[in-house]
């Protein structure tokens, strides 16, 4: 079974609560402009072709509640959008990211956009990329920073860039360069990728992921989470941080994979954990891995639910 991800409403420009958001100035000078503020019931619609990896549309959510939803959509090419909250409130809105349309209600391309969360913030995100418009040529710059622990004040740029947190032997013209990036945050969220290529990373919690069509990475992190790959020449990608909570702790999870497909789809482990882990089940459907730099070590069972068998591991 695929995994099913709620509909996300497209914002139009001229819809009741939409905000029309423009890229910072500055993101890590002295005198930077800080994100902008949004809340519960606004729509952020990002039109301006301005935005770029040095220059990102920065939201901070602001309502320190845990119901009612924020709406997010990038409608236009290469946007570059981050989320951000203050780490020590409770916010928790619900945070919606899907397409925007036009003033005539046409949906416009967000083709090679990065939107993307902060780590630790503690809302559901539901991503729908449905009918996504990709354009060929405009692909992800895989040298955008990411967010990472980043705050209102934007500094943060520790995480590194997509290129640093992707597997090793992406580059930006190979057959899965990512038409789109999507980074969720410490809820359990559900995201659903578009019909290209799509750089996935749901972070912490117990999440659940449809890359759909187009060859897709998906980088689940920690938590026990539902993975389909979809159709396509697909990654299910791990690094250190699939084994350890957000505070560093061990952890036992279990993910399962509804459609691996070995004749297409790979499982990919960062570099690092090739002395770091030892695997037992491989020929199996069920592979579980063993994290030894934790103490107590942290494993994961990894389920090909299709009943697939996972021969090899790649180390990337
Ligand atoms: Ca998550
Ligand atoms: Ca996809």
């Amino acid at each position: 079974m695929s995994a099913v991800i709620p509909p996300v409403p497209p914002i139009a420009p001229d819809s009741p609560g939409a905000v029309i958001i423009n890229p910072i100035n500055e993101r890590s000078a002295d005198g930077e402009t800080s994100a902008a503020p949004i809340g519960t019931g606004q729509k952020a619609i990002i039109t301006t072709p301005e935005s770029s990896s040095d220059n990102p549309v920065a939201l901070n959510i602001t309502d320190n509640v845990s119901d009612g939803s924020v709406e997010v959509a990038a409608a236009t090419e290469r946007a570059n959008v981050a989320i951000v909250g203050n780490p020590e409130a409770d916010n928790a809105a619900r945070i919606l990211i899907g397409l925007g349309t036009n003033d005539e209600g046409a949906i416009q391309s967000n083709a090679g956009s990065t939107v993307q969360t902060a780590d630790y913030y503690k809302g559901e995100i539901i991503v729908n990329y449905d009918n996504a418009i990709p354009v060929p040529g405009v692909k992800v710059d895989l040298n955008t920073q990411t967010v990472g622990n980043t705050t209102a004040e934007f500094r943060d740029t520790s995480q590194g860039t997509i290129a640093d947190n992707a597997p090793g032997n992406l580059t930006p013209d190979a057959p899965n360069a990512p038409d789109f990036y999507i980074q969720t945050a410490a809820a359990n969220d559900e995201i659903l990728g578009s019909a290209a290529n799509d750089f996935i990373r749901a972070g912490a919690g117990d999440d659940i992921v449809n890359g759909g069509d187009g060859n897709d990475i998906i980088r689940a992190g920690t938590g026990s989470d539902e993975v389909t790959l979809g159709p396509g020449a697909d990654s299910y990608y791990l690094t250190f941080d699939q084994f350890l909570t957000p505070d560093g702790a061990a952890t036992n999870t279990t993910d399962i994979i509804t459609d691996f497909n070995p004749a297409e789809d790979s499982i990919q482990l960062a570099a690092s954990l090739e002395v770091e882990t030892s695997i037992t089940g491989l020929g199996s459907s069920e592979v579980t891995i063993t994290y030894n730099t934790s103490d107590p070590v942290s494993t994961l069972l990894l389920v090909s639910q299709n009943g697939a068998v996972i021969n090899e591991v790649q180390f990337v």
